[in-house]
């Protein structure tokens, strides 16, 4: 998506208009020289009228990556690979140097074997996961150990010791994996370590911080509040967030955009369960088709569940279990659940958190059309 170059706007005053000129050619080529150029020769680029991304909507295909996910891990050892990761990549030329598939957004599918690990280390860009497929792998994060479950979302925020393995007696397990590691390395912010061991040894209880604050609306009394900028609760059940969601669907008619939509939350603080990310998972009903709007921020979704598609940037992107798709910055999408019968799910996770730090989140819902947008071509 690029800009309009001839938009009406542009011959506005304070609006970059200068017509080129011999005598203005050899000067840009001196400025140039000199390490240097011209403002206005930029401006109307760098000062768009709204958000431009250079993003293009995605949909990548379960039935497509799957086959080729567990083929890597036929190929490669995750201790060879330090993370046996297949990265999703744009539908467009943008943000390849740092790997992004949206926006501030990385994300790829990683796999394990029974008994494999991933060795310890840390970095600072924060992750979060998405359990795809698989029961009996678990993750440790600073000594705590969760055990994972399908439709699971886990955190491992920023700075903190992690490793991740499937117990003997488990499946292979596939998750989606979303960093920060774009925006990190464009704030050319980002460390890495290697933990000294290949793993952490459990420093608590298996699930102590779900056991501790995963109990809706309670918090232990008898601590110090807790004081660091991430939610101390690690893992996100799946059938905590679908009873939630129904019963959430059951006291009210839900957004007009996202059907019943919950934010996956520091239970602390109610806010963001990390700094620079976000996640939702979502419920639309039988039929359900949702309004358009669009919003400053970038989202990847993940089919949960359900069949139905969504229109983004007046495209349909059809999509079932496990199909991954992103909608960028500042681009109109609405959603569709196609049964009759049944519920869909769609889990996400954004870079909201950056959006509204910054003071930079915006949103408009579509007024033409009764709210839904036209299909291109
Ligand atoms: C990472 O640390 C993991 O720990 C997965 O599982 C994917 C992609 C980029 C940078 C760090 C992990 C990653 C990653």
């Amino acid at each position: 998506m690029s800009q309009n170059k001839s938009d009406p706007r542009d011959k506005l005053r304070g609006r970059s208009n200068v017509k080129d000129s011999p005598e203005l050619i050899e000067f840009y080529e001196k400025l140039e020289s000199k390490s240097a150029t011209a403002f206005w020769r930029r401006a109307n680029d760098i000062e768009p009228w709204e958000p431009i991304t250079r993003y293009n909507p995605t949909l990548w295909r379960y039935q497509d990556l799957r086959d080729l996910v567990l083929r890597s891990a036929e190929l490669v050892k995750p201790e060879e690979a330090g993370r046996r990761v297949i990265v999703l990549m744009n539908d467009s030329d943008a943000g390849r140097e740092h790997t992004a598939c949206v926006g501030w957004l990385f994300s790829g599918l990683q796999v394990m074997k029974p008994g494999e690990i991933t060795p310890a280390h840390k970095h600072t860009a924060s992750a979060q996961r998405f359990i795809m497929e698989g029961g009996g792998a678990y993750t440790v994060v600073d000594g705590h150990q969760v055990t994972l479950n399908k439709n699971d979302y886990v955190l491992t925020p920023n700075g903190c010791w992690h490793d991740h393995g499937v117990f003997e007696d488990g499946d292979i397990s596939i998750w989606q994996d979303g960093l920060d590691i774009p925006l990190m390395n464009s704030l050319e912010t980002n460390f890495y370590s290697v933990y000294p061991e290949v793993a952490q040894v459990p420093k608590y209880n298996i699930d102590d911080s779900p056991m501790t604050y995963g109990a809706p609306g309670l918090i232990p009394a008898d601590r110090e509040p807790w004081d660091k900028p991430y939610s101390p609760l690690l893992v996100y059940r799946w059938k905590d967030t679908k009873e939630a969601l129904y019963n959430l669907s059951k006291a009210g008619s839900g957004s007009p955009f996202d059907g019943y939509i919950l934010r996956y939350s520091n239970p602390v603080t109610g806010g963001w369960a990390m700094k620079t990310m976000g996640a939702h998972m979502q419920m639309l009903k039988p039929g359900q088709h949702t309004k358009a709007h669009r919003h400053t921020g970038n989202v990847m979704y993940n089919c949960a569940g359900g069949v139905g598609y969504s229109i983004i940037g007046g495209r349909e992107f059809h999509w079932q279990e496990h199909d991954i798709f992103c909608v960028p910055s500042w681009v109109w999408h609405e959603h569709v659940n196609t049964s009759g019968s049944d519920e869909a799910f769609l889990y996400s996770f954004n870079d909201f958190p950056v959006m509204e730090s910054l003071s930079l989140y915006q949103e408009e819902s579509m007024s033409e059309n009764k709210g839904h947008q036209k299909l291109a071509g």
